[in-house]
């Protein structure tokens, strides 16, 4: 068997744990060869920091792509996490030219949280991301970023036949295979929903009482690490979340480490279920 080569395509917050700090580490740790395009340049994240600065590298995408062409690079898999809405066309340029044959698409549709888009991102940026999502192997919304989707009110009250009419719609965009997080249908229990235009799968684990910023990067970087070395879309559905549990675990107890989670401590545990 050949090894699996990844591109993730998102920022790098140098400081705060998330996005491309969080992804080469954790996608490496899987065993799978991870390279990246980092969209954009922060020196920190956007949440709960007094400020950030920005620099875009839309302007750069073009000319990696360009070269990437002439030494012949190519990828099995690409994953894309918070990119800015005139990256968009380039992303699909760089996954058209670049893919090996049956290469995989993952896209996490990074928007917003709590029924918020992230501060920067304008109120059309959704409706740019479902182009993105259109086409996708695999598409992992939370529930803030499923209502932006679909153009519909973010909802914290909502019972199963909401899940299941949001899944379906989410489907629609386009995507293979859906995987809704932070999905709940029980006060006690926090987890995934997901559908292949077949079956609606659930996973939950027990809720533990905190929500901790960067959690979602995490998910979907081991999501994808899982799925590359043959984990079925469940199965890996099942790791990201056993895995963002224990990485909460190893965080909780300590507000010097508000802004991010410690997933360096879980990584053994995601290895052993490689
Ligand atoms: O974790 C998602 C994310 C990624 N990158 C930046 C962010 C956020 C969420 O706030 O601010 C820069």
């Amino acid at each position: 068997m050949t090894d699996k080569r990844l591109l993730t395509i998102q920022d790098i917050s140098c400081v705060g744990q998330c996005s491309l700090t969080v992804a080469l580490p954790i996608i490496s740790a899987c065993g799978v060869e991870c390279a990246i395009l980092p969209s954009s340049v922060l020196s920190n994240h956007t949440a709960g920091f007094s400020g950030w600065t920005f620099r875009d590298l839309t302007d750069e995408m073009p000319n990696i792509l360009a070269q990437w062409k002439k030494e012949k690079v190519d990828f099995d898999a690409f994953y894309t996490g918070y990119v800015s809405k005139t990256q968009i066309p380039h992303i699909l340029d760089i996954m058209q030219e670049t893919a090996r044959p049956g290469a995989l698409r993952i896209v996490d549709p990074v928007m917003g949280d709590g029924g918020k888009l992230y501060p920067g991102f304008d109120d059309d940026f959704p409706q740019e991301m479902c182009r993105l999502c259109n086409g996708a192997d695999v598409i992992m919304p939370n529930l803030t970023e499923a209502a932006l989707l679909l153009g519909e009110e973010y909802r914290t009250e909502y019972d199963q036949a909401y899940i299941e009419q949001t899944i379906k719609r989410l489907h629609a965009l386009g995507a293979k295979n859906v995987v809704l997080t932070g999905v709940s249908l029980e006060p006690n229990k926090l987890g995934v929903a997901c559908y292949d235009g077949n079956e609606i799968r659930y996973y939950f684990t027990d809720r533990l009482d905190v929500s901790m910023h960067g959690t979602g990067d995490c998910y979907a970087s081991s999501f994808a690490g899982a799925l590359l070395r043959g984990h079925s879309i469940l199965e890996s559905a099942s790791i990201a979340a056993d895995f963002v549990v224990e990485t909460i675990r190893q965080s909780m107890g300590d507000p010097s480490h508000w802004y991010g989670v410690k997933f360096e401590k879980a990584l053994p545990y995601l290895i052993s279920r490689m």
